[in-house]
């Protein structure tokens, strides 16, 4: 059979070289074929994992910053500060976190999904038009956030005027000065020339951009014993591939960012001027229970108890 497997980005983008991975693993091992979907051939992110859930789609990459309106605990995975910097210990989280292998998959059955594969893309980067040390630096800068309410009450503790948006509005709002801002991981920032209409560059290391990879949950139960098996082997194969490509692709986006832009300007914020970050941060924690209740609160310790796991 053909499958069809919808990514938010373009194929030589991260979500992409997972899915040539996935494809590459199915087509080798069986007859079965997979037909990619970059970003723009369905539409919005939003519009493929509707697809995906009325089993248009079989595959589809969707980040929590864009599945929190459907499945508000995935937002878990944007809460600030949460996640180390420390990449070996990252790895160890995407591995072997309880909380993705055996919590989240419960809560996309919820939702007709069968959850795959969660992996990150690379630390998360804020580019503005001005540079900023501090939330007060932010007041009044619009900021746009994937359409996420955790994302918007972040950014509202960060200092700024959080502005959701689709991606398909981002570069053209930036462009027009519609907004100021907005976040990504750098590898993205360089790829959707995102610097071109930005002129400052800061880590505040906040983030892990992370993404899901899922599958329409009523196809995949219907497949063979030896076709789960087979999906199941695919996904393990592009994730491992994966962790190492999307660090090995940071430091060359960031040279082709200087070489293309040589006024660009790379702010690294120092700990103690994440401080008061970080105490907005504490206040997203509380957002996030509020909006999530006993069950986001029990997937968020169980996270947090894997990350400290992973850190050993
Ligand atoms: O900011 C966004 O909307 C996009 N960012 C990345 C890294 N991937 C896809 C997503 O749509």
């Amino acid at each position: 059979a053909t499958w069809k497997y919808a990514i938010e980005e373009s194929i030589t983008d991260v979500q992409g070289v997972y899915a040539t991975k996935f494809k590459e693993y199915i087509e080798k091992n069986s007859d079965n074929k997979i037909k990619i979907y970059p970003y723009g051939t369905l539409g919005e992110s939003v519009d493929v994992m509707e697809q995906a859930q009325a089993g248009i789609l079989e595959f589809v990459d969707q980040s929590p910053g864009f599945t929190g309106t459907l499945i508000p605990e995935a937002q878990a995975f944007l809460l600030p500060y949460v996640f180390p910097e420390n990449s070996k210990a990252i790895d160890n989280f995407f591995k072997n976190s309880k909380a993705i292998n055996e919590m989240f998959p419960k809560l996309y059955a919820k939702q007709g999904l069968e959850l795959l594969k969660m992996f990150p893309e690379g630390a998360v980067s804020i580019t503005t038009q001005e540079p900023f040390t501090k939330p007060e630096d932010l007041n009044g800068k619009k900021i746009r956030v994937m359409t996420s309410p955790l994302l918007v009450e972040t950014y509202k503790e960060f200092g700024a005027v959080p502005t959701p948006l689709a991606w398909g509005e981002v570069y053209g709002s930036l462009q027009t000065k519609i907004i100021d801002g907005q976040e990504n991981p750098m590898f993205w920032i360089e790829s959707a020339k995102l610097y071109e209409v930005s002129e400052v560059i800061t880590d505040i290391g906040h983030n892990i951009f992370t993404t899901a990879v899922m599958a329409n949950k009523r196809f995949f139960d219907s497949l063979s014993k030896e076709n789960k098996k087979l999906v199941k082997n695919a996904s393990e194969y592009a994730f491992n591939y994966i962790l190492d490509y999307q660090k090995s692709i940071i430091k060359k986006a960031k040279e082709k960012i200087k070489k293309d832009k040589p006024s660009i300007k790379f702010v690294t914020l120092t700990d103690k001027q994440r401080e008061p970050f970080r105490k907005g941060a504490q206040n997203v924690y509380k957002k996030f229970v509020e909006l999530t209740g006993k069950s986001g609160e029990k997937i968020l310790n169980q996270m947090l108890e894997d990350l400290k796991e992973a850190s050993k």
